[in-house]
């Protein structure tokens, strides 16, 4: 039966296709994730936030006077963020995580950089969630 072996590598090739195509989009259509830290009563908000390589943080500052996130050994610095103005960078593997305020060196903040981009490491849906947590109802007839 031609027709039959000719459906049968359609299917095949469409399914073959399919998990190609997951595979390929798994991990590199993720947007980029945008974490936002307040400059606010001369603290960075939040002081230490887990990032990832690819995350673009945004400092805002909230504050009555402007600051200044500035790279602990300099390597980067956004330079004078007026009231109301922010700051934008992205985070890159390797780059130095502690930093303060040129202008008021007291206000220190950091954060963590995972090895891996953020995209690989986000937790795929739960499928199975809602089964798991299922109590299973008692079918056993009550005598
Ligand atoms: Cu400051």
């Amino acid at each position: 039966m031609t027709l039959n072996k000719n459906m049968m590598n359609l299917i095949v090739a469409a399914f073959v296709a399919t998990i190609f195509l997951n595979l390929v989009s798994t991990g590199h259509t993720a947007e980029p994730r945008r974490v936002v830290v307040e400059i606010r009563g001369f603290k960075f908000v939040p002081q230490r936030p887990a990032l990832a390589p690819g995350d673009i943080v945004v400092w805002i500052n909230k504050d009555i006077v402007p600051h200044t996130v500035t790279a602990k050994d300099g390597s980067w610095d956004s330079d004078l963020i007026e009231v109301g103005k922010q700051w934008t960078t992205k985070i890159t593997r390797g780059m130095a995580t502690d930093y303060f305020c040129a202008y008021h060196p007291m206000m220190k903040a950091g954060f963590s950089v995972s090895p891996t981009p953020a995209a690989s490491i986000q937790t795929p849906p739960n499928r199975s969630g809602i089964a798991s947590t299922q109590v299973p109802a008692n079918t056993e007839p009550t005598r």
